[in-house]
């Protein structure tokens, strides 16, 4: 009988209470038995915005962490669709995750050691890196985050934004405000009819929110970035298998862009490579499937109906109609052999 925590209430790194425990016992239905039987994938992103996960008029969820939701799907039924979006707040996020609400989160959220190893929850890859930044009114004077002593500055709670703030003023002696809020909605309007000097959130979220702001070219993002923001999709804590299935979901949309492999092309790519690797992943040899439970043909179809990492990227992240212009060419998120971070394991 292993025993895992069941937490109750978290505030993100502060205090985490720990409630009793739960048994869970190793003959336990998987998640994927449990996501297959229900027939269709839960998965939780936040609060409708730009970028990482917004509605269009018909009610439909799109952006950059849906896609990932939806090419778990696509990798689990070969079918991106059989998907329920739930969207929670920063706040409620992993509680809800730990509870069983949803069977993973996909949604902007920093993989932290606490938050990894004492809210029931485990990460699983990295799939955008990003950091705190700083957003003014540009008539404001403000062009540094230094010039912020004493400024009152928007924040959502139970977020990391919210304790880089705390260390930032008193590591720099700033004396800042911090004016925190739940819904980030509120959030953005109170720093937008002025009832904040500044508002901060990851760089790709400033962006995200400016975009969506009536008059987006009265703002300006400052220059400082003063954190660490690797986000990550989660899943529940103990369930090896499935945790796997999240990570290398992920894994194939960049090593598909990393060897060429397009939504276009990879019907073409699974009859007729030459590349061993790109065999291996498609399931036109080999049997790379078999420890993940799911079918030969998992990684096309996360590629064909989902497309790679890079073609996500463009479409919601970069240029693309939809996509809050964050240039990918020489940051972080560029591919390893461009000069970036994103990085698959083998496919062996
Ligand atoms: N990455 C930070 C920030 C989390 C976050 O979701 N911040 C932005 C999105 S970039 C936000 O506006 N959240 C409100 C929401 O989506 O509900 C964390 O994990 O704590």
């Amino acid at each position: 009988m292993k025993i895992t925590k069941l937490l109750t209430s978290v505030a993100t790194a502060g205090a985490i209470l720990v409630s009793g425990a739960v048994s869970s016992s190793a003959s336990a239905e998987s998640t994927l038995e449990t996501v297959k039987k229900r027939g269709h994938l839960r998965c939780q992103v936040g609060q409708p915005q730009p970028g990482f996960y917004n509605l269009d008029s018909k009610g439909n969820w799109y952006g950059s962490d849906v896609s990932i939701c939806q090419a778990v799907a696509a990798a689990v039924f070969g079918d991106k669709t059989k998907l329920e979006i739930q969207s929670t707040t920063s706040a409620k996020r992993f509680i809800a995750l730990a509870a069983g609400d949803s069977d993973m989160l996909s949604r902007t959220a920093t993989w932290t050691l606490l938050r990894d190893s004492q809210l029931g929850i485990d990460f699983t890859t990295v799939n955008f890196y990003d950091g705190q930044g700083f957003m003014v009114r540009k008539d404001s004077g403000i062009k540094s985050a230094m010039d912020l002593k004493g400024a009152k500055v928007c924040v959502s709670t139970g977020t990391t934004t919210e304790l880089n703030l705390a260390d930032f003023s008193r590591t720099n002696n700033l004396n800042i405000s911090p004016v925190t809020f739940e819904d980030k909605n509120v959030r953005n309007q109170t720093y937008v009819k002025g009832g904040c000097d500044a508002m901060t959130n990851d760089k790709s979220g400033l962006a995200s929110n400016k975009a969506a702001f009536a008059n987006p070219d009265e703002h300006m993002i400052l220059p400082e970035t003063i954190s660490k923001e690797p986000l990550a999709p989660a899943v529940r804590h103990g369930d090896n298998q499935w945790a796997d299935i999240v990570r290398w979901t992920v894994n194939v949309m960049i090593a598909a862009e990393e060897n060429g492999v397009t939504s276009a092309n990879v019907d073409d790519m699974r009859t007729n490579s030459k590349n061993p690797s790109v065999r291996r992943m498609l399931g036109a040899e080999g049997n790379l499937n078999e420890g993940l439970g799911l079918s030969k043909d998992w990684a096309y179809n996360i590629i064909k109906q989902v497309g790679n990492y890079g073609e996500v990227y463009e479409k919601y992240m970069g240029d693309g109609k939809l996509g809050i212009g964050i240039p990918r060419k020489g940051s972080q998120n560029a591919l390893w052999t461009k000069g970036g971070l994103m990085y698959s394991p083998p496919f062996r």
